[in-house]
């Protein structure tokens, strides 16, 4: 199950490093949970309603059967003084639960100390769940209270929350003669991540997406305490961001894609105001710009970046691997800097993604040279070096960070050069894959990924030699070749990506398909409160 082979029709692919096929190591059955750990909804049985349906389930949770919290129109929210951040994710709570409770959203307040009764406080301070991410959640019938030692945490304790109420609240519109009680379970959570890269990617370039369809992503995201959002912002067919030095390759390389419409990119400014929307929900974007190869749109805007010294015509076809910068130019190294200079000034994260994957048209040496110079610029100008698995074959320095995408192709080379991987195997969370033989969008080259063999692996076991010291985290890719509008991302992003959230959320001894199944299927209420296109599975027990 190669992708050459099965892409055969779509796709003509080699690798610049040529690696032998290797056997991928075989999860093992998930350890099920220790007794006193147990989620209540694993012990309700598969199809029972479970206690909670937090997704990614956390590190530690109890569910009191008794009285819960109930927002009733007095219910006030506290944020801790001096704090602009913990102030901001205040609001987001108030204007999420909107007039769900009572004729107007609750008023935010800014307290000193304690926020008293029928107050949702979040507090800044130590807590016991380590970590920058980490927070605790105690639901009372008195009050909620979410700790956290930073914002992110409490801007996912809140996450957490919201999963614990109705999922009518999730209604843009519920106006107050809907409004109706809106109860919490007691609960008593401590949690806090297995990894620090909990990512999604959007190819924007083989269809474009405009800044709405991104940031209900975000949106969508941060619901699942993901935490970055890889943007491939080029490939053959589009250049997606504007770059001032080099205006045709908006202007030119933009004006199209997949199948001849009218294409799109982002202005500066847009992309700006996505960095800044993803940051206030605690994702850094990871701005990509795919090269060598992938890079036929630039090349079609710009003739010097051609070995030839002329511009191909724009491309609007599905194939991968025919085209590269010239990599003898000194001109392409300076395009190089000059883009990685304004997308990284625009980029408030310390990460540029340079692509490298699938080039066919040059040799091993000049892959290799071309991987390291460009390192180079990207390190010149601050930020941290981040590669499809293929650049695992050029001396890569520390810091640097490689994402693996080929199921047949094992990490080792990587981690033996001491650097740190994504994990993102195709034939698991390459979101882009059909879900069985009948779906209409997607692909098949790495096989047929229904919702439980998208989660039901675990990173540390996926891959041989691989150490949990080794891994930055998963990040699942979307690829865009079949999906025109948001709606077909979402159809194959939900449910599959809510299971990539909780791989990289969750320990491995908490995760059984058997129960996850069950909290998932709660989710499908939420997705349809919210309006999202999913996929709904028969494998899983939807619920009303
Ligand atoms: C590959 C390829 C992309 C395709 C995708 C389709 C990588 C890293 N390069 O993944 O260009 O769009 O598969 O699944």
């Amino acid at each position: 199950m190669t992708r050459p082979a099965a892409l055969a029709l779509f796709v003509a692919v080699s690798f610049v490093s040529c690696a032998k096929p290797v056997r991928v190591a075989q999860p093992g059955p998930a350890p099920s949970l220790p007794a006193a750990e147990a989620a209540p909804g694993a012990r309700a049985g598969a199809q029972a309603a479970p206690a909670h349906a937090v997704i990614p389930i956390p590190a530690s949770i109890v569910v009191d059967p008794g009285a819960g919290f109930v927002f009733t129109p007095e219910t006030r929210i506290a944020a801790p003084a001096g704090d602009d951040q913990a102030l901001w994710i205040a609001k987001w709570l108030a204007a999420f639960i909107g007039q769900a409770a009572g004729p107007k959203p609750p008023d935010v307040l800014v307290v000193g100390g304690p926020g008293g009764a029928n107050t949702v406080e979040l507090a800044l301070g130590g807590v016991a769940a380590a970590g920058d991410e980490g927070y605790e959640l105690t639901v009372t019938p008195e009050r909620v209270r979410v700790v956290a030692g930073r914002a992110a945490g409490l801007f996912y304790g809140v996450q957490t929350l919201r999963q614990l109420l109705p999922a009518f609240v999730e209604h843009e519109a519920v106006l107050a003669d809907q409004s109706r009680p809106v109860s919490v379970p007691a609960v008593r959570i401590a949690d806090t991540p297995r990894y620090g890269w909990r990512g999604a990617m959007l190819d924007v370039s083989r269809h474009f997406l405009g800044v709405d369809a991104v940031k209900r992503y975000i949106d969508l995201m941060a619901l699942y305490k993901l935490n970055r959002l890889h943007l491939h912002l080029s490939d053959d067919q589009g250049w997606r961001i504007e770059i001032k030095s080099w205006p045709n390759l908006a202007k030119h390389g933009g004006s199209t894609q997949v199948g001849g419409g009218p294409g799109g990119y982002y202005t500066q400014e847009q992309y700006a105001d996505i960095v800044a929307y993803a940051q206030q929900r605690f994702i850094t974007v990871v701005p990509e710009i795919d090269m060598p190869g992938h890079t036929n749109a630039a090349l079609a805007s710009y003739p010097e970046l051609n070995c030839n010294g002329q511009a191909p015509p724009l491309y609007t076809g599905i194939e991968v691997g025919f085209s590269a910068l010239c990599v003898d130019k000194d001109v392409t190294y300076r395009f190089i800097d000059d883009v990685v200079r304004e997308i990284g000034a625009l980029t408030t994260g310390p990460y540029f993604h340079m692509g490298g994957d699938e080039v066919k048209t040059l040799n091993e040496a000049q892959y290799a040279q071309f991987v390291e110079r460009v390192q180079a610029i990207v390190q010149a100008r601050g930020k941290t070096v981040v590669g499809w698995d293929e650049i695992a074959a050029a001396r890569l320095g520390p810091g640097v960070i490689v994402q693996h995408w080929r199921p047949e192709n094992v990490p080792a080379a990587a981690v033996a050069k001491g650097v740190k991987v994504i994990l993102s195997p195709a034939n698991k969370i390459y979101l882009d894959m059909k879900y069985h033989p009948a779906t209409i969008l997607g692909l098949n080259w790495a096989g047929y990924v229904d919702v439980p063999d998208a989660y039901s692996w675990d990173p540390l076991t996926m891959f041989q030699g691989l150490t949990e010291a080794a891994i930055a985290g998963v990040e699942a890719p979307l690829w865009a070749e079949t999906l025109a509008h948001l709606h077909d991302f979402e159809q194959m992003a939900f449910p599959r990506l809510a299971g990539v959230a909780e791989i990289a959320w969750s320990r491995a001894d908490q995760r059984t398909w058997d129960e996850y199944k069950v909290r998932l299927g709660a989710h499908g209420a939420r997705w349809t409160s919210l309006g999202v296109t999913f996929y709904r599975s028969p494998t899983v027990p939807w619920g009303q």
